[in-house]
């Protein structure tokens, strides 16, 4: 069979293979690793991999791409598995109020925060959301993210969540990311019902979430549940209503304050679980027993200037499978590079090079109902792939705050090359 493109002699191939259900505990290290390995791509498709010698079956001719890896690690595209993608303004202003030591919740009680973006987001037209996140898309990609979750919740009426959930679907369909769309009107409590919590709820539930789903603007439903923002109470009725809907569940689980987000999350059988830095024993143990993935931000730890982070190595050693991500979004995490998200994975929650790499492709791609389709580098899965300038896994997450990406292939398509975007469509 002749090839479109071949890579070889990568001195590190991090396949993650093996993808059935997430990896947890152990699993998350283990068997992910090919020194001295090729990948051959047909069409959109990964049609070889292996090492070292290629054997004869696969075929270049005058039109293959060969790509000499030497001395450079090959992984599959990132899966960014939480991003707050399309969104009008940005918060820069609130930094001088955080170094004060006014928190994030405070500023979100001022009207600031959530709120600012959502006066800014109501504010721009169309057009200009994607003009924005078209840019914010074209970084990720830059940086080896092949996929990307977006979730709404600028808008929080029904005109305005529906326009930024078409950007993010205008999006996934001219853009080379694939982006994966979630629903999160409950994100704060929009200004006009302040004083009517329960109105609120009720048109999310009545009149925005069944619009959404038949209009097929999102898979996921998430939700906010934090102290001050919506309560467990709220949040169970909300995400049990979307699952009669049809939508897949994410739960904002104890960021802040430990709620009981993790419980409920276990309790209704979410996909998965974000952030988690309160969570109690109890809710890891319900997320386990239900299968609920843990996704962990800690650019948002590292951005909110508490110290603190989330107990990776108590999950990881508990058996609870984790999913790194940006958590890209103007005010907690305004950063696209999930390669620095990585680095801090390692240095401030301890995860070793291969579970980050685990987390931030095949885990992240369970977290987003995607793993059948991407996250790892296995013959019959889309050819999602990333060569790296550096010379095995390790070096990416100890050389931190620069771009190790060199080339990038999505769908078997050479688009970044050189640290370049190269012309798509
Ligand atoms: O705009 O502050 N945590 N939602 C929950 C966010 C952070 C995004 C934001
Ligand atoms: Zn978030």
């Amino acid at each position: 069979m002749e090839v479109d493109i071949l890579i070889k002699n990568a001195s590190q191939l991090a396949t993650c293979a093996g993808s059935e259900r997430p990896r947890r505990g152990k699993e998350m290290s283990y068997d992910i690793l090919i020194e001295d390995g090729w990948v051959a791509i047909k069409g959109d498709r990964i049609v070889g991999i292996g090492k070292e010698s290629i054997p004869g079956e696969i075929e270049t001719g005058p039109d293959t791409l060969i790509i000499d890896a030497t001395g450079k690690t090959v992984v599959p595209g990132f899966v960014d598995s939480h991003t707050h993608l399309v969104h009008g303004g940005s918060r820069e202003r609130e930094l001088a109020m955080k170094l004060e030591g006014v928190s994030y919740l405070e500023i979100l009680n001022r009207g600031g925060g959530i709120l600012s973006t959502v006066r800014d987001t109501r504010a721009a037209s169309e057009e200009q959301l994607l003009e924005k996140a078209r840019k914010s898309l074209d970084i990720m990609l830059l940086h080896g993210t092949t996929t990307v979750e977006a979730k709404s919740g600028y808008g929080l009426n029904l005109d305005d969540e529906i326009k930024c959930l078409r950007v993010a679907k205008e999006l996934n369909d001219t853009h080379p990311v694939d982006i994966v769309s979630t629903f999160m009107g409950a994100h704060a409590i929009p200004e006009e019902y302040r004083d009517d919590r329960g109105g609120y709820i009720d048109y999310l539930i009545e009149e925005v979430m069944p619009r959404v789903i038949r209009l097929k603007l999102a898979e996921f439903c998430d939700v906010f549940c934090e102290k001050g923002v919506f309560s467990v109470e709220e949040s169970r009725k909300i995400l049990a209503r979307a699952r009669e809907m049809g939508y897949g569940l994410k739960v904002h689980a104890d960021e802040i304050e430990p709620v009981g987000g993790a419980e409920l999350a276990g309790e209704v059988g979410a996909v998965s679980a974000e952030h988690l830095l309160a969570a109690s024993d109890r809710g890891l143990e319900m997320m386990k027993a239900n299968r609920v993935i843990a996704v962990l931000l800690p650019g948002t730890s590292f951005n909110l200037y508490t110290g603190k982070y989330a107990r990776a190595r108590d999950m990881i050693n508990m058996g609870l499978p984790l999913a790194v991500a940006t958590d890209y979004n103007p005010g907690s995490c305004p950063t696209e590079n999930i390669q620095l998200i990585m680095s801090l994975a390692c240095l401030k929650m301890k995860m070793t090079p291969e579970e980050v790499i685990t987390a931030a492709t095949i885990n992240g791609a369970h977290a987003v109902g995607r793993a059948k389709e991407t996250g790892s580098i296995e013959v019959g899965k889309k050819a999602d792939v990333v060569v790296l300038d550096v010379p095995n896994i390790q070096y990416m997450p100890y050389h931190f705050g620069i771009n190790h990406v060199d080339k990038v292939i999505k769908k078997g398509k050479l688009v970044v090359d050189n640290q370049k975007l190269l012309k798509f469509n």
